[in-house]
């Protein structure tokens, strides 16, 4: 068993459900994950997921290994047949069999390179281990899809929503450097997956990728967008069909008290790290409504979640 994407939940009510019991009593499973190895690869900076993975291991008693391949690695090569005589020093397929040796389950964060669209819709990091680790392979951040964090967003919902269908707004907010589409399309993939009346609100050319968007609703009006919302997610990304520009960097999109005030009382989240009065603005993020820390507390059950699952799935 792989958790890759928001495709590989079966149920996300059950998976919610159980999380929410692993939250409760987060050590009943200590032995489960005695004598096993999880490594931890990183192509980018973290500091919730690596964390909250980290703990989330500890907690089923497993042994963690990180190494980030930044600065510490030999840089990689993907492509079949190529011939290595510039900057990689190490093909994928050695790498990821020699990682599979030492490690019962294998995590890792690659972002979009944002340079090239197809490049980064073939996941040529995440796919590479995939295809050449022998052990399951868990996505902490690729190049389309940020799957563990969508599973935190949903048990936050599940704690904070006060009705069954509740209006969820996901809001795109301006940001000074191009980010990736990776945490949206995997949160757009989970809403998806609940009753809600879901809206996408963002400005005219920051489309989506129309595969993941499907029949969601958006709407361009932010203000409208927001009326009667009970949650505001906000995010940047950079523009898909310009890939990677940003072609709109507008302060009015910025998450203001003004604009929560046109929402029911919304509860404000975002996946953080996020930049205050860019994004959001302090008023916000510092108001009882804010629930970005308990957020980002529930990336160690949706991560022990995966973790145990993969465990229970290899005995
Ligand atoms: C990353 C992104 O937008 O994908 C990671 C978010 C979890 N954010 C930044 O690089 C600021
Ligand atoms: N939300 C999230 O994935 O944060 P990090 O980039 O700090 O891991």
């Amino acid at each position: 068993m792989n958790y890759t994407s928001i495709k590989d939940i079966d149920s996300l009510s059950d998976w919610v459900f159980d999380a929410i019991k692993i939250k409760k009593n987060p050590l009943k499973n200590k032995k489960l994950g005695k004598n096993k190895t999880l490594g931890l690869l990183f192509f980018n900076p973290s500091l919730r997921t690596r964390l909250s993975t980290q703990k989330a291991a500890q907690n089923l008693g497993m042994n963690i290994m990180v190494m980030n391949f930044t600065n510490e690695g030999w840089t990689l090569e993907f492509e079949e047949g190529a011939i290595m005589n510039s900057g990689a020093s190490e093909h994928i397929k050695e790498a990821a069999k020699v990682v599979s040796q030492y490690c019962d389950i294998i995590a890792i964060r690659a972002f979009a390179e944002l340079k090239n669209k197809d490049v980064d819709n073939s996941e040529m990091v995440l796919n590479g281990f995939l295809k050449y680790a022998s052990v399951p392979i868990v996505n902490m951040e690729s190049a389309t899809g940020h799957p563990l964090q969508s599973l935190a967003d949903a048990i936050t919902m599940q704690e904070y929503k006060t009705k069954h269908k509740p209006k969820v707004v996901l809001s795109w907010a301006p940001h000074p450097k191009a980010l990736p589409q990776a945490v949206v399309n995997s949160f757009i993939e989970m809403m998806q997956l609940q009753e809600a009346n879901f809206v996408i609100t963002h400005p005219k050319g920051y489309e989506l990728n129309p595969e993941i968007v499907k029949n969601s609703n958006v709407e361009y009006n932010q203000d409208k967008a927001f009326e009667n919302a009970d949650f505001i997610y906000a995010k940047n990304w950079s523009n898909y069909n310009d890939y990677g520009e940003i072609t709109n960097s507008d302060p009015n999109w910025t998450i203001t008290a003004k604009k929560m005030q046109l929402t029911n009382k919304a509860k404000f989240m975002h996946c953080l790290p996020v930049r205050r009065n860019v994004i959001v603005s302090d008023e916000v993020l510092d108001s009882e409504n804010s629930i970005v820390i308990e957020q980002a507390n529930n990336r160690t059950y949706a991560a022990q979640l995966v973790l145990q699952k993969i465990l229970e799935n290899e005995k």
